[in-house]
């Protein structure tokens, strides 16, 4: 078996970002605009009037600021609210592909890597955005690399069981190095209409270079210790949007269901003691007290939710530095978020340094893996 390590990670970070007093102030007026509408039925009680968002709100359920988006003005446009994407012909680059490509390039450089090394390559993200053909191959074509491609969804667990698949493939010697990519146009899939969520999630793309630990390029890496990835059946985080939209009446409606939805609440308890367990399980099986891990990357949904995974893994509160959140200006990117945090946050770690990045999202999924600095 070969060891594995992480060598190089990139993020295409979109230039537009939408700030929470934007989203309120386009997010109210498109709901007064409905309840204006929507006068007389209110009025008789048939309907109940859409509520109004707060920042305050925001910043205190969630603890995100800002985040970024691929196209703002469809966003914040009260008579729109959603992006608006210009359609791109089959023989040009998907925006997927596109956004893939921009943060693979990173990755690659900071592995001291080529197309020319690379095996293999997974996107791993929450939505495609087309059935096929795969996105990853179109990715691998774009950037000349041999070898085979695929994608995969485990919502907001993807990057974790991508590395989990990579380093698996990497292990038995399928592959020498494969590059894993988190294209997430969470803004696409999003309900930006409805107050409960509407300032939830943002866009990025990420991607990790996963090679053999003993053939390094680099003076960068982490080697991957162990793996473990756990999915429990759930529909309180949802999207009805699929293939067979079109077989089922009224189906092609502006449906809720047709965008992300979710029990937020429940979301919150139920996914929390899952994460915890899953951490704490996996540190014992490796042998690695909590006390020994230099560093947290969690996935980035809700600050108030990892203070509190953070505090049940370690036994106490971790400082902003052992557990960094990128959420603040990012939002949820759903994949992409540990990703982000441990591409921000660990250059400052020295060799011989333990930590643990994990996500967890819809299905429920999610996904732990124990690193070590080199
Ligand atoms: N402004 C003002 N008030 C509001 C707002 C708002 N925007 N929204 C809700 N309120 C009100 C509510 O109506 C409620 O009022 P009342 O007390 O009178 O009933 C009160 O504020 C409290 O509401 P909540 O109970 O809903 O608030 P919470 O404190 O639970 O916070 C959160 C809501 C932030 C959603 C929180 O529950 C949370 O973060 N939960 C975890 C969610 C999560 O992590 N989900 C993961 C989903 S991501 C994933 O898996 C990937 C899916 C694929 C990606 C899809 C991309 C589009």
């Amino acid at each position: 078996m070969h060891k594995v390590a992480i060598s190089g990670t990139g993020i295409f970070t979109p230039d537009q970002v939408i700030t929470n007093a934007e989203l309120v102030a386009s997010y109210n007026a498109y709901a007064t605009g409905w309840n204006q509408a929507n006068g007389a039925a209110i009025e008789a009680g048939e309907i109940e009037p859409k509520p109004m968002s707060s920042e305050a709100f925001i910043v205190k359920a969630s603890g995100i600021e800002r985040r970024h988006v691929i196209d703002k003005t469809g966003v914040l446009d009260p008579q729109v609210m959603h992006p608006i994407f210009p359609e791109r012909a089959d023989d040009e680059l998907s925006m997927m592909a596109e956004i893939a490509v921009a943060a693979a390039k990173k990755a690659l450089a900071r592995a001291g890597r080529n197309a020319a090394d690379i095996d293999a390559v997974i996107c791993a993200a929450s939505n495609h955005e087309r059935a096929y053909p795969a996105v990853a191959i179109e990715v691998q074509q774009a950037l000349g690399i041999e070898g085979f491609a695929f994608d995969m969804n485990v919502a907001c667990s993807s990057a974790t069981f991508g590395i989990q698949a990579a380093a698996d493939m990497i292990r038995c010697g399928t592959a020498r190095a494969i590059l894993m990519v988190n294209p997430e146009i969470t803004s696409g899939h999003h309900e930006w209409r409805d107050r409960d969520c509407h300032f939830i999630f943002g866009d990025v793309c990420t991607a990790v270079v996963v090679e053999r630990a003993d053939d390094l390029a680099s003076g960068n890496a982490w080697e991957v210790l162990s793996t473990r990835c756990l999915t429990l059946y759930s529909n309180t985080i949802r999207n009805n949007n699929g293939f067979l939209r079109r077989t089922r009446v009224g189906h092609m409606e502006d449906r809720r269901d047709m965008q992300f939805y979710q029990e937020g609440r429940k979301v919150f308890k139920q996914v929390v003691p899952v994460v915890v367990d899953l951490m704490r399980g996996h540190l014992a099986d490796e042998g690695v007290e909590p006390a020994d891990l230099a560093r947290l990357w969690l996935h980035q949904a809700n600050k108030n939710m990892n203070d509190l995974i953070g505090e049940k893994v370690l036994g106490r509160t971790p400082s902003r530095t052992e557990q960094p959140n990128v959420l603040q200006d990012y939002a949820n990117t759903s994949s992409a978020g540990s990703i982000i945090a441990f591409s921000h946050y660990s250059d400052d770690l020295p060799s011989g340094s333990l930590g643990v990045i994990c996500s967890f999202g819809a299905g429920y999924s999610a996904g732990s893996v124990i690193v070590r600095r080199l």
